[in-house]
């Protein structure tokens, strides 16, 4: 039987970062299933729907990856694809603390296991919230992010500019 791991996020937005825990998380499961969704924490800039897309047309090139939306708690998406871990990625150790709680919530309350990857190291300083601060102050983030969330992003910070 096929061993399916989740990856996790609320993607907002997706960056090089989370691709290539995607692509380390491919690595050691069948399949992996990316789930976006709700981060009660913090407000999103780019709505679920164009998260969930932006996400899919990055791993359009890759066997055994697919992206859905993530509407409730992790540890019911769990059970529902009979997932057997989920896989989340570390930076560092600010990562794991704030990780640690959340792996033994959802052990909690599914029983499934998380399962924690080590990024690239030239990725460990990009995450969704410091792309969009260089992006709305004017920086470039293209190569942080593909090329598709370059564009959402500007367009979302800055309308008019279309
Ligand atoms: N290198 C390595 N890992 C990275 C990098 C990088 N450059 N960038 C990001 N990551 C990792 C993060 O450490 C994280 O593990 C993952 O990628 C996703 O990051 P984000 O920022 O997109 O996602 P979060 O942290 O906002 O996601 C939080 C969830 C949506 C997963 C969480 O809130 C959740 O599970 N929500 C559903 C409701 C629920 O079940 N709540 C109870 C949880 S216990």
């Amino acid at each position: 039987t096929s061993r399916i791991a989740v990856c996790p996020g609320s993607f907002d937005p997706v960056t090089l970062g989370h691709l290539d825990i995607v692509r380390r998380a491919r690595t050691l499961f069948d399949e992996v299933v990316v789930a976006v969704g709700i981060n009660s924490g913090k407000a999103p800039l780019l709505d679920a729907d164009t998260r969930l897309r932006l996400f899919t047309d990055a791993v359009a090139d890759q066997d055994g990856v697919r992206v859905v939306r993530m509407p409730g708690l992790l540890a019911d998406l769990c059970d529902e694809l009979g997932a057997s871990a989920i896989v989340k990625g570390l930076r560092g150790g600010a990562d794991y603390d704030a990780e640690q709680p959340m792996a033994l919530m959802n052990r909690h309350l599914s029983g499934v296991e998380t399962v924690f990857v080590t990024g690239a190291p030239e990725l460990a300083h990009v995450s969704s919230t410091m792309v969009k601060d260089v992006a709305r102050y004017g920086g470039s983030i293209s190569d942080l992010v593909p090329p598709a969330v370059d564009d959402a992003v500007r367009t979302a910070l800055h309308p008019k500019d279309g």
